[in-house]
């Protein structure tokens, strides 16, 4: 196969020339948040740190590290880092509403995060010849909008599909022979097997490569959707917190994720100590953002637990690569590729009115995740008639639904019928096998 490359000057530069750019971009980064983020200032000069304390990349260490809660404590502008005018668009975390984070882009964060992206696509094999059938949900969501700028840059033709509605997407399809899927792996699975009931086999798609991310997913399950599609299904990642999706890519070597480090520089943290572990060993994931304007982290702790290689690929890209995410150091759910925290679901239980006895099923059916959740109710409430209940079961559900963005199936169920639990209550079982 011949070797393309979006950027291949970055993509295949050496480690001496990588670092010596991280190294100048990062110390230009501090600079920027230390003088336009009071917050990081602060931060920074807690720990005794001002500007005089950083002077190469090996300092990155003394720098003190930002967790999600930083990120809403700051909502909405507390960590932007340049004037709200220079700002033109904002994207935001999934489903969420006491937790959101929002992200704010300048026109060249915006090219930077959309090359990133392009980059995934031409690693995928994908030019100016393909049709870019994009399916992650648009809006807030980086999904969409992160693929669809890519896809422009490449120069596919670009189907901005946004998510559901299986029908018009099998027949977009066909009819407009789209050659490049781009989805959650468990909506691609969905979209074969719909393929499939219909009578379709892999040969009648015009398909060849497809780029999952956003949620876990298995070995097993790439080959499955490969078979069933007829493609070669590449991973992707990233978060909404630096940009969105393009932070990492796979290439045809299918063996870990390139990051994209003239944008993003990761280390490998102990989440319990935060220590930075050497490299390929096990830990957090941190990345810190080198080039963006609008809103730049610094030693962002993403809980993704993951493994770093800098083992040579035979694409000829020099990135270093990143596992998939083989779990999280928080209780953060991915249902149906939006972030659940079960807090969120125990405040609207507590809300109202219920007792704190819950319990969260979470399992995948036919490759939907499927989520349900037994509230237990105290003897007088569990007397009212099966079909109070139900209402009951009905308005819960409702409301979960109002600040997650997704539906749960409630049962109300008998008083003592929730396991206690000796220590931790286990809140959350999650029956799908999503890590190898
Ligand atoms: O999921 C961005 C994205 C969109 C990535 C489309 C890839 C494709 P968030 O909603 O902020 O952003 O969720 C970020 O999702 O910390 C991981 O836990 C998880 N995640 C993202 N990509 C992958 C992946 C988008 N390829 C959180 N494999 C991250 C496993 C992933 N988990």
């Amino acid at each position: 196969m011949e070797k393309r490359y979006y950027q291949q000057e970055v993509e295949t530069m050496s480690r001496e020339e990588m670092k010596k750019l991280q190294e100048e971009r990062f110390l230009k980064q501090v600079k920027h948040v230390y003088e336009n983020v009071p917050y990081y200032r602060k931060l920074m000069n807690d720990k005794g740190l001002t500007l005089d304390s950083i002077s190469s990349l090996d300092d990155i260490a003394k720098l003190p590290f930002l967790t999600k809660s930083d990120l809403r404590d700051q909502y909405p502008y507390g960590l932007l880092a340049t004037d709200l005018k220079n700002c033109v668009r904002i994207q935001s975390t999934s489903g969420t509403t006491g937790r959101r984070v929002v992200a704010f882009y300048t026109q060249e964060d915006i090219d930077i995060w959309e090359e990133c992206c392009a980059r995934a696509i031409v690693a995928a094999g994908g030019t100016n010849q393909d049709v870019c059938h994009v399916c992650y949900g648009y809006g807030l969501f980086t999904g969409g909008p992160g693929l669809n700028g890519g896809s422009h840059k490449v120069g596919c033709l670009t189907l901005p599909m946004s998510s559901g509605n299986t029908e018009r997407q099998i027949q977009f399809m066909m009819d407009l022979q789209s050659t490049i899927l781009c989805c959650t792996p468990s909506y691609a699975a969905y979209i074969g097997e719909t393929l499939k009931e219909k009578g379709y086999g892999p040969q009648d798609n015009s398909l060849k490569a497809g780029i999952f991310g956003a949620e876990p997913w298995t070995e097993e399950m790439r080959r499955d959707i490969e078979q069933t599609l007829g493609i070669k299904a590449y991973d992707i990642y990233g978060l909404t917190e630096t940009s969105g999706p393009g932070v990492s890519f796979e290439c045809e070597e299918q063996t870990g994720m390139h990051i994209n480090e003239d944008h993003f520089y990761a280390e490998i943290i102990d989440p319990e100590t935060g220590e930075v572990l050497p490299e390929g060993e096990k830990g957090e994931l941190v990345f810190t953002s080198l080039t963006k304007e609008a809103f730049p982290l610094i030693r962002y702790r993403t809980r993704d637990i993951c493994v770093l290689s800098r083992k040579k690929c035979s694409c000829g890209r020099t990135l270093i690569k990143m596992s998939k995410p083989m779990g999280r150091s928080d209780d953060m759910l991915i249902i149906r590729g939006v972030n659940v925290f079960p807090s969120q679901i125990e405040t609207v239980l507590l809300n109202e009115g219920y007792t704190p006895n819950y319990q969260i099923e979470v399992n995948r059916v036919n490759n939907t995740d499927t989520l349900d959740i037994n509230v237990e109710l105290n003897p007088e409430e569990y007397k009212e008639a099966n079909s109070v209940l139900e209402i009951h079961e009905k308005k819960l559900a409702s409301a979960i639904k109002t600040m997650l963005g997704i539906s749960p199936r409630v049962h109300l169920v008998a008083p003592k019928t929730i396991v206690r639990s000796e220590g931790k209550a286990v809140r959350v079982i999650d029956h799908r096998k999503l890590h190898d």
